[in-house]
């Protein structure tokens, strides 16, 4: 019976991915392992997002009666478990460490320790890291351990969002090797912190989403093949940089809103996460903008670590991301922060942006 299956046969992110891998002879199960690597530091984030209100804001528990009633009491007797977590200032004064630098240290050492990895780039860390020779493997990995800082105290979803290069030679490695285009990653994905907790993945064969079950402490498939909506009814963009946008964006925003076709107008939704922004877009189509403006020249997201990993997945799932020059995943870094432009989503959606800045030319 198909409902038992469903319940009795797991598609874990783990088998999902050994299945793929299992199509090419000639893997050794090397992404496996440090995909299983990167799960781990994404539970452990979702795990600390969750309990970041109890430990950071001990006080914000005050009353007896939210402890019987919503707050299981096992929850008051873990500072143990705060501090092995790491979010639990020391007595000695020692600073309570900020969510983002945590999250940062966890995936730095959870990379490290696969094995499989030789150059890695965070956004929380100015240089790249390069691997000790007798840790490294052939996979470079770009991260952003906790996107979306400015919504973390009031507790609105934020996320990872990572991509994967492979190195050209291991026992050669240089900035070079992720100073790469986006086409060339091999993998990308990001984890939404949300409710619930969502992790999203690209090898370069489609899209699939997977969701934690943390009775399990698995992610389980639930968004096989994931496609976005040929065109959307959602437009997403920071509208209070609008006085400083290119024609181009402000024509298409003024589209969005005021339709000349007959057609109705978008609706806007922004988060200000870039994760749940795109992972909405994904899911339910639209756009997702951050352009230039006169401020920011460049834009405000990144490339390594924002652009191109999302930019990735909404190719794989039919869609498009352009930087108001060129297809996002054609564009070569120089630098590893490099931000750029983007705007990415529904395929429809992104050529109507792109033929407005092909006639500003
Ligand atoms: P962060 O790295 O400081 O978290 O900034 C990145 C975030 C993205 O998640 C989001 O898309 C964007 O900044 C929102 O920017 P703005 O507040 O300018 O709209
Ligand atoms: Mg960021």
């Amino acid at each position: 019976h198909a409902a038992d299956a469903h319940r009795t046969d797991l598609m874990t992110i783990t088998r999902h991915v050994l299945n793929e891998q299992s199509k090419h002879p000639e893997s050794k199960g090397d992404f496996t392992i440090l995909l299983s690597h990167i799960v781990l530091g994404c539970k452990f984030v979702c795990s600390a997002v969750n309990k970041v209100l109890l430990f950071l804001f001990p006080s914000t528990i005050a009353s007896p009666i939210a402890i019987s009633t919503s707050i299981p009491p096992c929850l008051f007797s873990q500072a143990g478990l705060a501090k092995l977590i790491g979010l639990a200032g020391e007595t000695n004064g020692e600073e309570q460490k900020k969510l983002d630098v945590l999250s940062n240290q966890v995936f730095v050492k959870a990379l490290i320790s696969s094995g499989r990895t030789c150059v890695l780039v965070s956004e929380e860390d100015e240089e790249a890291t390069f691997v000790d020779p007798s840790l490294r493997g052939k996979y470079c990995v770009v991260f952003d351990p906790l996107d979306g800082s400015s919504n973390i105290d009031c507790g609105v979803s934020i996320g990872t969002i990572f991509g994967i290069y492979m190195v050209k030679d291991k026992d050669n490695v240089s900035l070079d090797d992720v100073l790469q285009p986006g086409k060339h990653m091999v993998a990308a994905g990001y984890c939404m912190y949300g409710s619930p907790c969502t992790l999203v993945l690209s090898t370069g064969n489609g899209v699939n989403g997977f969701t934690l079950d943390p009775s399990l402490g698995e992610f389980i498939l639930t968004h096989p093949d994931i496609k976005i909506p040929k065109r959307g009814k959602l437009y997403s963009v920071n509208e209070g940089n609008a006085k400083n946008w290119d024609t181009p964006t402000a024509k298409f925003v003024e589209k969005c809103k005021f339709p000349k076709d007959g057609s109705s107008p978008k609706s806007l939704r922004y988060i200000g996460s870039m994760v749940a922004d795109v992972h909405r877009t994904l899911l339910y189509g639209g756009i997702f903008l951050y352009p230039a403006d006169k401020q920011s020249p460049n834009g405000k997201l990144r490339v390594l670590y924002e652009v191109f990993p999302m930019s990735f997945l909404m190719e794989q799932a039919g869609g498009q991301a352009f930087t108001g020059e060129q297809r996002a995943l054609d564009l070569v870094p120089t630098k590893i922060h490099q931000r750029s432009p983007v705007f990415l989503g529904s395929y429809d959606d992104v050529e109507e942006i792109k033929a407005l800045y092909a006639a500003e030319e």
